[in-house]
């Protein structure tokens, strides 16, 4: 039987063409209790019973993962093809850096699961990135051997703050890269302004400028049905209960109202404006 390796000799992906298989290995990452085995879970509770084997977790009494969980989910046929994902997780504690690497093996894609609480920022990364806070002296001291800098802050109804000077360009490295995420804000660098994926870098002192003001736009496809997958339950509840009701029932969608019968009803916006600001709730009953 030929085994196919799609990404060199030590892929998983296995094409068996004789057997018509495809065989696909996903591994979750992360620090301990961080949700990998819940990650899991979830995915064997949603699969249709017919397509999902059996999912196997070699736990510990204390319910922690000691070894790994697996999880084998058919994907269907796809060219002919019995497509299938071995699904795995790594043991989350560092001293079982054996098994993690003996799982992480060949693996085709690996899904990196963070722990979203701020005491754990630096476990997610086994202290490989270094964290430090946000003002104006680190930012002065790190961009000066940094070969990429990424901006990105908001701040709601105004224009994102400058961070970077374009005298500061010239303490940086010749070559390096700013990437502003705030572009569409006004940009966080001093020397930033937008530009387009047709012609999306320029460079000023030395220091190449990516400021694409939409970014997602270059996977235009994917980003949209992200982007759907979180809006699309509030349009349907536009659609079904007309504006006003839907904000009544939502506070969410409340809060998204910006301008109402020539009434502002977002704070930020009319302060940076100069409006009346006028409380949503008000509004919706002139
Ligand atoms: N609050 C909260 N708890 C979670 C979440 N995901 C997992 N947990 C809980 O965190 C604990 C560790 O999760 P587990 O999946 O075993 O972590 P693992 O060590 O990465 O496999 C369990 O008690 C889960 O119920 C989450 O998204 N939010
Ligand atoms: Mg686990």
């Amino acid at each position: 039987m030929a085994a196919v390796g799609t990404a060199g000799s030590i892929s998983m992906t296995f094409i068996y063409y004789a057997a018509r298989e495809i065989n696909c290995k996903i591994v979750y990452y992360g620090p301990g209790l961080c949700g990998k085995t819940t990650n899991l879970q979830y995915i064997h509770d949603r699969t249709n019973p017919a397509a999902r084997g059996k999912m196997i977790s070699l736990a510990t009494e204390a319910d922690r993962t000691l070894f790994f969980d697996f999880l084998p989910v058919e994907l269907g046929t796809i060219r002919g093809m019995r497509t299938r994902m071995q699904i795995y997780t790594v043991p989350g504690q560092v001293f079982y850096e054996a098994t993690r690497r003996m799982v992480l093996k060949g693996c085709d894609a690996v899904v990196f699961v963070a722990d979203s609480q701020a005491a754990m920022l630096d476990a997610n990364f086994e202290s490989r990135i270094e964290t430090v806070f946000s003002n104006a002296e680190s930012i002065e001291r790190h961009i000066q051997d940094a070969d990429l800098v990424v901006g990105g802050v908001l701040i709601p109804g105004a224009a994102a703050p400058k961070l970077v000077s374009r005298e500061q360009l010239s303490h940086m490295r010749p070559g390096s890269v700013l990437v502003d995420v705030a572009i569409d804000q006004g940009g966080c660098f001093e020397t930033s302004r937008p530009t387009t994926h047709a012609e999306p870098t320029y460079i000023i002192d030395d220091i190449v400028h990516y400021c694409v003001a939409n970014m997602p736009g270059a996977v235009p496809r994917t980003s949209t049905f992200a982007l759907n997958n979180v809006t699309l339950p509030f349009t349907l509840q536009l659609a079904d209960k007309g504006a006003k009701q839907a904000m009544l029932d939502n506070p969410h969608l409340l809060e998204g109202l910006n301008v109402h019968r020539g009434k502002v009803t977002y704070d930020d916006v009319a302060r940076d404006l100069g409006y009346d600001y006028m409380p949503a709730l008000e509004a919706l009953e002139l």
